[in-house]
């Protein structure tokens, strides 16, 4: 059995070899198992990956003083004084002292609008907001 078309023979449209009728047949399950998986796919990726923000504390402030992040994501304060700080809002989180040059993270897991400052300087004041 011969499988394609014979030199100098054109085949009519819509006649199919046995092989190529089978990858149509593989094709279309392909498409159907592509059309199952995609509302999972698509659910991950309009929540996203979650993202890691940095937050650098310089000069006694917050840089950006606010950040809007998503649920999940992570918040990573650096302290680049060279002295400790805080990042504060009791009770949803609260960093403790932050050694000069160290850094603190905290996933936002609850949604919400937090103005935070530092314990140690309350005229710091920062916000994160979680949607
Ligand atoms: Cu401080």
């Amino acid at each position: 059995m011969r499988f394609g078309s014979v030199a100098g023979v054109r085949k009519p449209a819509g006649v199919m070899s046995a092989s190529a009728i089978a990858g149509s047949r593989f094709l279309r399950l392909a498409a159907v198992a592509a059309l199952l998986a995609l509302p999972i796919g698509a659910s991950v990726l309009a929540a996203g990956a979650p993202a890691t923000h940095t937050v650098t504390i310089d000069g006694t402030r917050y840089e950006p003083a606010t950040l809007t992040v998503n649920r999940g994501d992570t918040v990573v304060w650096i302290n680049k004084d060279p002295f400790p700080h805080t990042v504060t809002a009791a009770p949803i989180f609260d960093s403790g002292s932050i050694a000069a040059g160290a850094r603190w993270s905290y996933t936002a897991r609850k949604a919400g609008d937090f103005a935070y400052i530092c314990t140690l300087h309350p005229n710091m004041a920062g916000r994160l907001v979680v949607r």
